[in-house]
């Protein structure tokens, strides 16, 4: 479905990719909760092949060998526990789930639970799934088994993904091993998925196994509840519509953080000013039919799409801005990616230049376990751990949009080019400044109440008081706005809830 389930009706979630459950739950309990997230999106947590070279790359994560709940993120008890204390705290878990195949073919082994499996003979007797279960060559069509063209429909569904085994989900038995594995995750008590590699599988097949989800965990939802369900859809054109899959729940809309990042590089001519028609009326899907990022784990290592326009972190000044404007702006249901560092490596290849480096899995001791987030008094994560979700501009305008939820987009105003400013109803107000040179210096119309209101982008509320900016609102919704083009972070944002 495509309601995320989050309590209070708050409005983002917040990727922390390859964090370990511990470090989830305490997250949730000292900061998630207390500053409105909605919820998680966790990496994969069922068991995947153990892959040692290159070593321990994240995208071990997407080759499963069970269903077991047994990563380097930890154990069946580890999960629960953090689906318990984050649900405490009114904050939902949504699991990623690779159910469109298991490993890449070739070789055997075990998996980081242990669990063993033969990628020769397609056999994962802890499933257990043996070569039945697959599609084959004649199925897919092509001579190696492998997804060659991708204007070819069967091929991107019935072939294999990079190598990797493609289940058969016209299969009932199939059918039903996934449809337990959700099970038992919503069981536990998580509020959702997301589907990894949706657009490799049938729309009605996906149908056919979401028909079979038991409803959301009664300790922790009202009764009936369904599970939120987001697909990952990567269509920028081409042979497979985004639109075969909403009326199963959300897509995740990759045509939002690519045109987001070149609107704020100023690549092809783009200005701000265009950011007013981004949504349905500019090529993408409905409001309530998508999940929109900036980035996600994927398109901030240039895998997926939107190459060298995708803002990261790496970009802090830009990522803060466009960051503010997906969670200011009233489209989808926001997703904050939230990373750890790598060096990037970049060497020429044929087709331009990559970064050799973009396996690297996270921050981790000699052995390969994944290293604990910690956190300095200030608040900042350190060991490699990046937390843009901690970052104070990010985070603060997950409040603003939970303040501003249920309300439209009023009093737009822009100077043409990379000045903008808007409203959401009378609840909140945001202006933005991307010329670089200019100052953004005009008196606009906010659309709140007369007052002092303590700008959440320079500071925070604390004790009654602003520790950034202040800016006075008139009796007539009016305030004078300047912000130098050379401002640190050029934004100002205020809401109903950051009256000093
Ligand atoms: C997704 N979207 O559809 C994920 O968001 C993406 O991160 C996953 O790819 C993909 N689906 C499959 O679940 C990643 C990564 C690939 C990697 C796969 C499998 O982007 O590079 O492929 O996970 O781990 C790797 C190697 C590839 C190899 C394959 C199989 O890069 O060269 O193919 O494993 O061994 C021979
Ligand atoms: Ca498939």
């Amino acid at each position: 479905q495509h309601a995320p389930n989050t309590a209070d009706n708050k409005q983002a979630i917040v990727h922390l990719f390859e964090w370990r459950w511990a470090d989830i739950a305490a997250e949730c309990e000292t900061f998630l909760g207390p500053y409105g997230f909605g919820g998680v999106q966790v990496s994969p947590p069922n068991e995947n092949r153990v892959i040692a070279i290159p070593y321990r790359p994240w995208w071990e994560r997407y080759q499963p060998i069970s269903y077991h709940l047994n990563t380097r993120s930890g154990n069946d008890e580890d999960f629960r526990d953090m689906v318990h204390r984050c649900n405490q705290q009114g904050v939902r878990i949504y699991a990623d789930v690779v159910i469109n195949h298991m490993c890449g073919f070739g070789g055997s082994g075990h998996g980081t639970g242990g669990s063993y499996f033969n990628a020769e003979n397609l056999d994962f007797p802890a499933v257990p799934y043996g070569s039945n279960d697959f599609n084959n060559c004649s199925t897919c069509g092509t001579s190696d088994c492998k997804v060659q063209s991708y204007d070819d429909v069967n091929q991107i569904r019935n072939c294999r993904l990079v190598s990797m085994l493609d289940l058969n989900h016209s299969s009932d038995y199939v059918r039903g091993k996934i449809a337990d594995y959700m099970n038992y995750l919503t069981s536990i008590g998580v509020a959702g998925f997301r589907v990894d590699a949706a657009k490799h599988m049938w729309p009605g097949d996906l149908a056919a196994i979401f028909g079979r989800l038991s409803d959301l965990n009664t300790a922790y939802f009202p009764s009936g509840s369904r599970p939120f369900i987001a697909m990952e859809v990567i269509d920028l054109g081409g042979v497979i519509s985004s639109s075969e899959y909403i009326h199963m729940g959300r897509i995740t809309e990759f045509r939002y953080g690519k045109q987001i990042g070149q609107i704020f590089r100023k690549q092809y001519g783009q200005t701000l000013a265009y950011l007013q028609y981004i949504g349905e009326n500019w090529d993408k899907e409905s409001d309530n039919n998508v999940l929109v990022f900036v980035d996600n784990h994927d398109t901030q290592r240039s895998h997926g799409a939107g190459g060298e326009s995708i803002l990261t972190f790496r970009d802090s000044k830009l990522y803060k801005m466009a960051n503010a404007f997906m969670l200011a702006f009233p489209y989808g249901f926001v997703r904050m990616m939230s990373s750890y560092y790598w060096d990037q490596w970049w060497e020429l290849q044929s087709w331009g230049l990559k970064d050799s480096n973009d396996w690297i899995g996270p921050p981790a001791d000699g052995s390969g376990n994944t290293m604990g987030v910690s956190i300095n008094n200030k608040g900042n994560c350190r060991n490699g751990w990046i937390c843009e979700h901690r970052w104070r501009q990010n985070r603060n305008m997950v409040m603003f949009r939970n303040v501003a939820a249920g309300h439209g987009m009023f009093n737009w105003w822009d100077n043409g080019y990379h000045q903008i400013a808007f409203s959401r109803g009378d609840r909140a107000f945001i202006a933005i400044n991307n010329e670089g040179l200019w100052a953004l210096d005009a008196t606009l119309q906010t659309g709140l109440s007369s007052g002092d209101y303590c700008d959440v982008i320079s500071g925070d509320l604390s004790n009654g008081g602003c520790t950034g900016k202040t800016i006075t609102v008139g009796g007539d919704g009016r305030t004078h706005i300047y912000i130098a083009g050379d401002d640190e972070v050029p934004m100002i944002a205020i809401h109903a809830g950051s009256k000093v």
